[in-house]
């Protein structure tokens, strides 16, 4: 956890190995923190980090907490543990997916047990059809439908693709508090337009 004061919105994120939880989770904290490989299992302790966002012009604090897979081989106790504990208390919920290989097995069985536990019966659940580098791999969204969450949506952690749109939904949707800040309310970068300066070592790039 980094220095920010006892943040009260807090997401996590869960789903069977190696779908980009990791992934997602740095990308939503804006740093790399968490591990990320391409071999299932990489994660095994539950990682939670606080973060500031700025969405529609107001700053949210949120606590984000990144879980080791659930299902298959790794379903183990001591994640299952893990996993409830870091739904504990949530306000949404992130099941990833992979976009690429579609609703699995594993992806059912993994949110059948959180269901049969009740885990989910009190959050916001979003289900993340992640991997989804180009347009063209959202064609695959529909086929996740069938899985019966609140929202899907398409997302490449990767690349950076849907997560202004996954804040958006986050504040609008899980209740999230925003801080009660009087004039100080930042503007959102992304409303402006953003201008780079380039160019080679020491000409000048800092002072203009
Ligand atoms: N193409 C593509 N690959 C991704 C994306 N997000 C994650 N990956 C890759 O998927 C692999 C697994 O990513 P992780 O973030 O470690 O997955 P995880 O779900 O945290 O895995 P465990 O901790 O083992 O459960 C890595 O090779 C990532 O580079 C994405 O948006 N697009
Ligand atoms: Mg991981």
């Amino acid at each position: 956890m980094n220095n920010l004061t006892q943040p009260s919105n807090r997401i996590a994120i869960v789903g069977r190995p190696n779908v980009g939880k990791s992934t997602l989770f740095n990308r939503l904290l804006g740093r790399k923190r968490a591990l990320v490989h391409n071999q299932p299992g990489v994660t095994r302790d539950r990682m939670v980090e606080a973060v500031e966002w700025i969405v529609g012009g107001l700053t949210y604090r949120v606590e984000l907490v990144d879980t080791g897979g659930v299902g298959g081989e790794n379903f183990t106790q001591e994640i299952n543990q893990q996993v409830d504990l870091a739904l504990e208390g949530s306000q949404a919920v992130l099941f990833v997916t992979d976009s690429r290989e579609g609703p699995t097995d594993a992806d059912r069985e993994v949110l059948q047990k959180l269901r049969k536990a009740h885990i989910l019966d009190n959050q916001l659940v979003i289900g993340i059809a992640n991997k989804c580098d180009t347009e063209k791999h959202e064609a695959a969204l529909s086929e996740f439908y069938s899985l019966s969450l609140d929202y899907w949506l398409p997302v490449s952690a990767e690349h950076a693709r849907g997560i202004e749109d996954l804040k958006d939904l986050l504040v609008r949707e899980a209740g999230l508090t925003a801080e009660q800040g009087p004039s100080d309310v930042p503007i959102p970068i992304r409303d402006w337009h953003q201008i780079a300066i380039v160019g080679r070592p020491n000409v000048g790039k800092s002072t203009f």
